[in-house]
């Protein structure tokens, strides 16, 4: 099982596109084990987003980011970085292929609703920069076994 950091940017939630993110993400059958509404920080935010540093757009990620309070959680499945991000669609919504969030609920790349980690090692990195171990739920899903193959 492989776990990666969603993020629900502020866009979703000035949007009020947060519940059907989420319903999106739970009904392809995804194990939510940890969620909170947090507003970043700049510091958070660069530590996020460390790796786009030099780009054009950094400065304008970082005050977007922060401009609002966004919704964090951790998603729990097989495969879950990357069907996160299929779920996802993307990076500019523009070109993301109906049926994904941001083909369906975005218009512009500075404001494609949701953050997913890019990789296994990355989502490590977010996961630790947003979770405490204590805020993170392990549990038994009794419909386990409807969704997945054991
Ligand atoms: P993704 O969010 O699909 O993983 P990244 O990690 O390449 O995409 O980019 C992080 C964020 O930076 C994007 N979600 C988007 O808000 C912004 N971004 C990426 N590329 C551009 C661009 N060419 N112009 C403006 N903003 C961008």
């Amino acid at each position: 099982m492989q776990r990666t950091l969603v993020l629900l940017k502020p866009d979703a939630l000035q949007g009020g596109l947060v519940g059907q993110i989420i319903s999106r993400l739970e009904a392809k059958g995804l194990k939510m084990v940890a969620m909170k509404m947090i507003q970043m920080d700049e510091a958070l935010a660069k530590r996020l987003y460390e790796i786009h540093k030099d780009k054009f757009f950094f400065q304008g990620l970082v005050e977007h980011i922060t401009s609002s309070p966004v919704i964090a959680a951790i998603l729990e499945g097989e495969d879950a970085v990357a069907v996160v991000r299929k779920t996802m669609g993307e990076t500019d919504p523009a070109l993301a292929l109906p049926g994904t969030i941001r083909g369906d609920l975005a218009l512009d790349i500075e404001r494609n609703l949701i953050h997913g980690s890019d990789s296994e090692e990355t989502a490590q990195r977010e996961i630790g920069l947003f979770f405490s171990a204590e805020e993170t739920f392990p549990y038994n899903r009794d419909t386990d076994k409807w969704i997945i193959e054991s």
